[in-house]
């Protein structure tokens, strides 16, 4: 055991999770201080490990009474530095990964309860097992938790099927600043009694509460999936049939889009060989999710969309879960595949769907008038306008790409977040999307719930000018 710190705050901490959940060595920190990117990093003056709703009141209280910042973080799988200290400044890491309880599996209502750093595979593998599904899924599955979904009101794979995580929240209990607790789990379905900690704190990013417990309303499982990966001359045809597949098949769980070099950094990095004879420009993944009864009319239908299109140059389609998985692999790889490329600036964007082809055509001249060398990645969930767009070869403390790409965003219409939250990434561009009345009631809203500024500071919202 090493010695007893001296500081009387860490002594506090110590008290109330036990000396071994306050990490203060620098190697035991390290992987909380630096995002999944490696873009954003900073020092925290201890990483502490509650395991209880109690336990997070008092690690709140204790370092509200040192006016030291509160970090909350879950899986650490967030893309916009908002769940690490920022440079310059020192906090507490709060790491919800020890509430990671996973209730049973209310099997006649399609309910759990889970804590907030249950990752989802967790409660993926739960609600699998008695009938049930979670209506959201992501890439970073493994790792990102309940409580960070909700807080970044998360989006993935299937939100052209079943909306965004605030859709699927029951109710969450979370503490505030000033160490209280509030809201109730389990929740009722119905509950008009005012206002909605769920509502408020999705999207909050960790600013105004520390969510730990989420009872989450689940969906039914269903059995006959079919994956099918199709290869287009252009985004235009990807685009197209991505409105024509949402009007036609009640059974679309995933519409996802790549183009031809994100797929060779995929292949490079993995390893995979190539999913066709040719390599083709764009690339969309379908995946259809029904009951066994309906699955052969479904394909059927799948299959004559894509027959009647004249721009489908390839077509493969899996047979078995294995098959699904290996399909799966070409989309759900870019990220890990790009970030072993370098340090990539990362904006998530949406668009409304008339205007995305229109940006995929313009993104390359605002990236490259800037940076004629920097290497653009795009792919992402067509059905929903979001695109991911990875740039690489950009210095990482240099915004200025950044900066044009959001501007082209917005004025396009879009949204310079569309699934991965603010963060410190974009803080300076909230206002590019959203009005001043909007980010002074946001502020309100902030001053009233946590007026020292004790959670999370530095994110989401601006500076004051
Ligand atoms: C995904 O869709 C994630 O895989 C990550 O939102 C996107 O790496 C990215 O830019
Ligand atoms: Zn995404």
């Amino acid at each position: 055991m090493g010695a007893m710190s001296p500081d009387p705050l860490l002594r506090a901490l110590e008290g109330i999770v036990g000396a071994v959940h306050v990490l203060v060595d620098p190697a035991l920190r390290a992987g909380f201080e630096s995002d999944w990117t490696g873009r954003y990093h900073g020092r925290a003056l201890a990483v502490v490990r509650p395991s209880s709703t109690a336990e997070v009141a008092a690690v709140v209280r204790a370092c509200a009474d040192a006016q030291v910042p509160v970090i909350p973080q879950g899986g650490n799988t967030g893309l916009v530095g908002g769940g690490v200290p920022r440079p310059g400044s020192t906090g507490v890491v709060l790491s919800t990964r020890r509430l990671d309880s996973v209730g049973a599996v209310d099997t006649s209502s399609g309910e759990v309860v889970a804590g907030a750093g249950a990752p989802l595979g967790a409660v993926q593998d739960a609600a699998r097992a008695a009938g049930w599904d979670v209506g959201v899924d992501l890439a970073s599955r493994d790792s990102a938790t309940l409580g960070g979904m909700v807080a970044t009101n998360a989006g993935g794979e299937h939100v052209v099927r079943y909306g965004r995580m605030r859709n699927h929240v029951i109710g969450v209990e979370a503490v505030l600043a000033d160490g209280s607790t509030v809201g109730r789990v389990p929740a009722l379905r119905k509950d008009a009694t005012g206002i909605e900690w769920a509502g408020v704190l999705a999207g909050s990013e960790g600013t105004l509460a520390v969510i730990t417990q989420v009872h989450l309303a689940l969906v039914a499982r269903l059995d006959a999936h079919a994956v099918a990966l199709v290869a287009f001359d252009d985004f235009a045809s990807v685009a197209r049939i991505a409105g024509e597949l949402r009007a036609t098949l009640p059974s679309l769980l995933a519409l996802e889009a790549f183009f031809a070099g994100g797929l060779r950094r995929v292949r490079d990095h993995t390893g995979l060989p190539s999913p066709f004879a040719d390599d083709w420009p764009a690339y969309l993944l379908v995946e259809l999710a029904t009951s066994a009864e309906d699955a052969a009319r479904e394909t059927e239908r799948l299959a004559s969309v894509l027959d009647r299109h004249s721009g489908v140059r390839a077509t493969a389609v899996a047979e078995d879960e294995a098959g699904a998985a290996r399909l799966w692999a070409y989309r759900d790889r870019h990220t890990e595949a790009i970030n072993a490329a370098g340090v990539p600036h990362k904006l998530d964007v949406t668009l409304p769907h008339d205007r995305l082809v229109e940006f995929t055509e313009r993104v390359p001249g605002t990236v490259a008038a800037i940076e004629p060398d920097a290497e653009l990645v795009l792919f992402g969930h067509v059905g929903d306008g979001n695109i991911h767009v990875n740039v690489l070869g950009l210095d990482p403390d240099d915004a200025t790409v950044d900066h044009a790409v959001l501007q082209l965003v917005a004025s396009m219409h879009g949204s310079i977040s569309a699934e991965h939250g603010i963060g410190i990434a974009k803080r300076r561009e909230l206002a590019l999307t959203r009005t001043d009345a909007d980010i002074a009631a946001m502020r309100a809203i902030k001053h009233a719930l946590d007026p020292e500024g004790v959670l999370n500071p530095g994110v989401l919202l601006p500076d004051p000018r």
